[in-house]
């Protein structure tokens, strides 16, 4: 999006909003009304809060402060404001019904796609304008995934579908990658479309560690389940037993044990549990957990984009693990096109220069750093989409889920949620210290 001109930033820019749009479409077009208003976890909105919550961030950002137009609803401002209520509060609100909602939706885009054709892109408040159509797009985006783990809580008959993933090219087998020490730039100041908590690009020290090349599979954490692993204290931090004993934890979220065989639920479908997949729908604490038992641990941030980003051969950050380029299908699993990670070892196209494998796309991975902004951050446009949950509270994850569209995924990407959570698509992978002499 970088050296676009005007005209081609602009029908970027249309079709990224219309591709979000039909990914919505999708999500809440495939249940009915009921299912629509109905709250399918505590920890989820109803999925037609989603739905005016996108196009009501769309009115005030776009409609009311780019466009400078009249509101469109503003009496309906306070509903869709995250801030006001919680998840678990929001079906008792008088919300939109569902038709109401469309129609909200599609008047607010209408409008949207006129203030797009009547603004001038270029000049002095070119990076503003542009950069506020980008955080609509990816606000939409990033709720599209949130939908997509509503859909995986609910119950009943499957209504999404999709092909499998691609199979591995070779079978893979868990290694590791030095990764040297020394300097490398984390974050950004030149993506265009980079939130405020992926800058600026900073210079960070990170010591020689080791990584490993693939996610941590279903088949690997099978071993940690059957193994004792939830029953044995050694392996959780204080937090994380805590936890486990009051949430009562035996496996990942969505597995059951029928008899000796353990299964899992995906999107309506019971399976058995694939063992050459990430596995996914783990806590932070669960993955510390499994770390320890594997006598490892999780990457912090600054290693992982480290990994993700360094290209040994120049002193410089890559965009991506493979290169700049864009993600194209052959690099990652993004984008909801599959409804599950792939296989480990099915994008050695996605892999980085030392051998790192599936760091963008497939399942979020826990690191073991807090949620804090970089030195010299700037909240922008506002302190409420990351300030406010600056803190020790919330875990950083990185790389994106197979629900994660292109759109909302970049090497320097950021995300986070509570070490507890389990219902977004979240895994990990190991790392560990090098002692000095292995390092070649
Ligand atoms: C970055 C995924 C944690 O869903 O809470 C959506 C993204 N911010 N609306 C979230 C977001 C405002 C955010 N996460
Ligand atoms: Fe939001």
């Amino acid at each position: 999006t970088a050296d676009l001109g005007a005209e081609a930033l602009r029908d970027h820019v249309a079709a990224q909003l219309t591709r979000a749009r039909e990914r919505s479409a999708l999500l809440t077009d495939a249940v009915d009304d009921d299912d629509l208003v109905r709250q399918h976890s505590k920890l989820m909105s109803p999925l037609v809060w989603d739905l005016a919550h996108i196009g009501n961030q769309e009115e005030l950002w776009l409609v009311r402060d780019v466009g400078g137009r009249e509101p469109v609803r503003r009496d309906i401002d306070e509903l869709y404001d995250a801030f006001q209520h919680p998840r678990a509060a929001r079906p008792t609100l008088p919300l939109l019904g569902p038709g109401e909602a469309r129609s909200y939706v599609r008047e607010v885009r209408d409008k949207v796609l006129d203030v797009l054709e009547r603004t001038p892109l270029e000049g002095r408040r070119l990076l503003d304008r542009a950069f506020a159509f980008g955080m609509i797009v990816q606000h939409e985006q990033q709720h599209d995934e949130t939908m997509l783990a509503t859909h995986q809580l609910r119950t009943g008959a499957p209504v999404l579908h999709a092909p499998d993933p691609p199979k591995p090219v070779v079978a893979h087998r868990v290694d590791e990658v030095i990764v040297p020490g020394g300097r490398f730039t984390m974050g950004t100041s030149a993506e265009p479309w980079a939130l405020d908590n992926e800058r600026p690009a900073h210079a960070v020290e990170v010591p020689p560690f080791a990584i490993e090349s693939v996610p941590v599979t279903c088949g690997r954490y099978l071993e940690f389940v059957e193994g004792g692993g939830y029953d044995d204290r050694r392996w959780w931090s204080d937090g994380g037993w805590a936890f486990r004993v009051e949430a009562n934890l035996v496996a990942p979220r969505f597995w059951d044990k029928h008899g000796q065989t353990w299964t899992r639920r995906r999107f309506g479908v019971v399976e058995e549990i694939p063992h050459d997949e990430p596995v996914v729908h783990v806590s932070f604490h669960e993955a510390d957990a499994f770390a320890r038992w594997a006598g490892k641990r999780l990457p912090t941030e600054a290693e992982w984009e480290k990994a993700a980003r360094h290209d040994p051969d120049g002193d410089r950050s890559r965009r991506f693990p493979w290169g700049d380029e864009d993600p194209e299908p052959r690099h990652a699993n993004l984008g909801q096109r599959h409804l599950r990670p792939a296989p480990v070892g099915a994008y050695p196209d996605g892999a980085s220069p030392l051998g790192v494998h599936q760091l963008i796309g497939d399942v979020w991975e826990w690191t073991a750093t807090d949620f804090y902004g970089y030195p010299g951050f700037q909240a922008f446009p506002y302190r409420e989409y990351s300030e406010v949950f600056f803190g020790p509270e919330y875990k950083v994850l990185r790389g994106g889920s197979f629900g994660t569209d292109p759109a909302a995924c970049r090497g320097t990407f950021r995300n986070w949620d509570y070490p507890i959570r389990r219902q977004i698509f979240a895994g990990f992978r190991l790392a560990r210290d090098v002692r000095s002499g292995e390092v070649r």
